[in-house]
């Protein structure tokens, strides 16, 4: 395989070119002409040789494929594709005839291929057919003339390729372009297998990974699927990909692929955040990954020995170096007034001794303002910093990864709020509350920081497409801020965001946000709490030689979640003699968790708790028992951060324990145990009841069966 830079064709035979670039294929508002036209200057900068056309809301792309350009779109058109040609870039135009084609119709045939021939004619070379996110049924017509979906996508693209007289540079985006779409998996796809086998074999094909936006994609995972498919594939990679959430940019470097796949690829195009300008970091780390050769070869940069930090270690690529490289272009990219639309206020002036730059100054010939003895000093504003480029990286920084500062803010605002008893009252863990609050609080004050110098950066159209996010972040850390500061006992004025009646800005995220936080599900994909799992877990019966291992793991939580008072001076709850072994659970009640270290948690029932609470001599009133009969407890260790087997454990349970006839379950939970409260209350059936005779401290929770 060569090495990506050259733009010239991909002979079919020999060596192929390594497609590398970007691919135009998300959501929303198209990129503007000039700014791909900057694309490409960029690539060929950076040794990126494509450049696949396919903006999903492009009229004429999709919805109404089978128009032909008017004269004045085919002008634009034909500048762009002689553009990418100055820039030694390969443009690739793609078509997305899915929504409404019939594939078995002649006249559906030849539009296609007289709109292809058009493009042609604008002296484009490269082409692909695209039939992602489409219907999967078949109209009755084409369920007559085909024997499967795959067989009427194959048959119009090899019929469209051979018409463009078998272009070099022929791409084919499958329906199930991903193996969670595959079923039932990868090996086992007809689809994927009749396309392997029928797709004429200079058609390249697309394929995005395990999932959609895939978190890894492992050698393994692209051997099996180049097996079916009988040729290498072309990653689509969404790894950057925001057009499924207006909340989220990817500011983060090009991440978990090894480049060991390179070998393996046809190629990688990355279809990053709809806003063109943020896409510096995403398109400059894969153009590093992509000269990053295993045979030892010529590297532009040391890639060896990333930090410790870096998990798996890739021997040829650092995701971190890639990064730093990346924010130190960008920011000088960021400094630069070369254009319309740079700054044009004398608000946008610098602190002399920080900038060459002369104050932008519009005011045409008028003297500017000095301000007199007692009058406001002029706002000077401080030039932007590397750090504050790898701070704004951190706080946007993957899909499935928050950078290190972000890591660290969310960590230590946990921590103090589930410390926050510590925060007034003198305990010996004050003074580090304080002092862990005073950090938390330099945190946020250098988000403010980053985002004042941000906001006065010279260059306003990177600064424009950033505006929303980095206005956003800044007022969820200042309402965190805030929070901290109360927790603290320092009223200040911010704090009452968090009123009863706070502005919009303290409750975000409009209906959807609203609805999110209503299900009983909000949260469980939090990447703080629940990062990505990779683990796997296994659910099975409790048997007696068990009862060591849960006992181990109830003294494990019960010290890690020791509070102001020590255990033995707070009352005992029910459930705590079935986890210390001293009560057995009912049959068929008891299920422990493993996963590849050992036991890992555990849930465990009485369907009759009357005799347990009497053990104890807790005298709950007899109404309890006839709503709730049953009892119910439940731990998992801190090392199991999905929370999903936990849930299941508890669902199996509750069948149990209403096929044997009880009416509802109860569990009961220590005040302090934040995490089992949590826990119960997202589930979101467990209710709290207050029975009479329950221990001041001891909340308890039912649910009806
Ligand atoms: C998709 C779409 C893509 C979109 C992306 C992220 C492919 C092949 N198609 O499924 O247009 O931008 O998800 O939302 O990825």
């Amino acid at each position: 395989m060569s090495k990506p830079g050259s733009a010239k064709g991909r002979p079919h035979t020999g060596t192929r070119r390594f497609i590398s670039g970007v691919v135009e294929g998300f959501y929303g508002r198209p990129w503007t002409m000039e700014q791909r036209t900057e694309l490409f200057k960029r690539e060929q900068k950076w040794g990126l040789n494509t450049y696949l056309y396919a903006p999903k809301d492009d009229y004429k792309h999709r919805m109404y494929w089978r128009d032909l350009y008017s004269a004045e779109e085919a002008e634009q058109l034909i500048a762009l594709i002689s553009a990418a040609k100055q820039h030694d870039v390969e443009f690739v135009y793609a078509i997305s005839p899915g929504l409404d084609i019939t594939f078995s119709n002649p006249k559906e045939v030849a539009a296609l291929k007289r709109k292809l021939g058009q493009v042609r004619q604008f002296g484009c070379r490269s082409f692909s057919l695209l039939f992602d996110d489409i219907e999967t049924e078949m109209c009755a017509a084409d369920k007559q003339a085909f024997s499967s979906f795959a067989h009427a996508q194959v048959a119009i693209t090899n019929a469209v390729y051979q018409h463009l007289g078998d272009p070099e540079t022929f791409l084919f985006c499958p329906t199930d372009y991903c193996a969670a779409f595959c079923t039932p998996n990868v090996s086992q796809s007809l689809y994927l297998h009749t396309v392997g086998e029928k797709l004429l074999p200079g058609i390249d094909i697309l394929w995005t990974g395990p999932k959609v936006v895939s978190h890894k994609i492992s050698v393994e995972s692209i051997e099996e699927v180049s097996s079916v498919l009988r040729r290498a594939p072309v990653i689509w990679d969404n790894i950057h990909a925001n057009d499924y959430d207006p909340q989220r940019l990817f500011l983060g470097p090009f991440k978990d692929r090894p480049t060991e796949l390179i070998s393996k690829l046809g190629g990688v195009l990355t279809n990053p955040n709809c806003e063109f300008h943020p896409n510096f970091v995403a398109i400059h780390t894969l153009a590093t990954w992509c000269k990053a050769t295993t045979d030892g070869g010529q590297r532009d940069v040391e890639m060896v020995s990333p930090s410790p930090d870096d998990e798996e270690q890739d021997p040829c690529y650092s995701p971190q170096k890639a990064l730093t490289l990346a924010l130190t272009d960008w920011l000088q990219e960021f400094m630069s007034t070369d254009q319309p639309g740079g700054p044009c206020r004398p608000a946008a002036r610098f602190k002399k001794e920080s900038s060459e730059e002369e104050p932008m100054q519009t005011d045409m010939g008028e003297s500017s303002y000095v301000p007199g003895a007692g009058e406001n000093p002029l706002y000077t504003a401080e030039p932007l910093t590397l750090d504050d480029l790898k701070l704004l990286s951190d706080l946007f920084y993957l899909p499935y990864e928050y950078g290190p500062t972000a890591r660290t803010m969310l960590q230590e605002l946990d921590w103090l709020k589930n410390h926050s008893w510590a925060a007034t009252a003198e305990t010996d863990k004050t003074a580090e509350w304080r002092s862990r609050a005073q950090q938390f609080d330099d945190m946020c004050k250098a988000v403010v920081q980053m985002f004042n110098r941000l906001s006065n950066a010279p260059n306003r159209r990177i600064l424009y497409d950033l505006y929303n996010y980095i206005c956003d972040i800044k007022s969820g850390v200042g309402l965190a801020r805030a929070y901290v500061k109360t927790l603290g006992g320092q009223a200040q004025p911010s704090a009452q965001l968090l009123n009863d009646d706070p502005e919009p800005w303290g409750f975000r995220g409009g209906l959807s946000g609203e609805l999110q936080r209503m299900l009983p599900c909000h949260g469980n994909r939090d990447l703080f709490r629940h990062p990505p799992m990779t683990a796997v877990y296994s659910i099975r019966l409790y048997c007696p030689e068990d009862k060591l291992e849960v006992q181990r793991i109830f003294k494990e939580m019960q010290s890690a979640g020791e509070g102001k008072v020590p255990l033995m001076m707070q009352p005992p709850l029910i459930c705590d003699g079935l986890s210390a072994g001293e009560i057995s659970p009912s049959p068929q009640c008891a299920l422990v968790l493993e996963d590849e270290i050992g036991m890992c948690g555990y849930a465990l029932a009485l369907i009759d708790a009357k005799p347990a609470a009497a053990k104890i001599q807790r005298a709950l009133g007899d109404s309890v028992f006839k709503d709730f009969p049953s009892l119910v407890t439940i731990q998992v260790l801190p090392r199991v951060t999905d929370p999903s087997p936990a849930k299941r454990m508890i669902g199996r349970l509750l069948s149990s324990i209403r096929s044997s006839g009880s009416r509802g379950m109860f569990c009961e939970l220590r005040q302090s145990d934040r995490r089992m409260l949590d826990f119960y209350t997202k589930l979101g059936f467990f209710k709290p009841i207050q029975p009479a005779g329950l221990p001041p401290d001891i909340i308890a929770m039912g649910t009806s069966l």
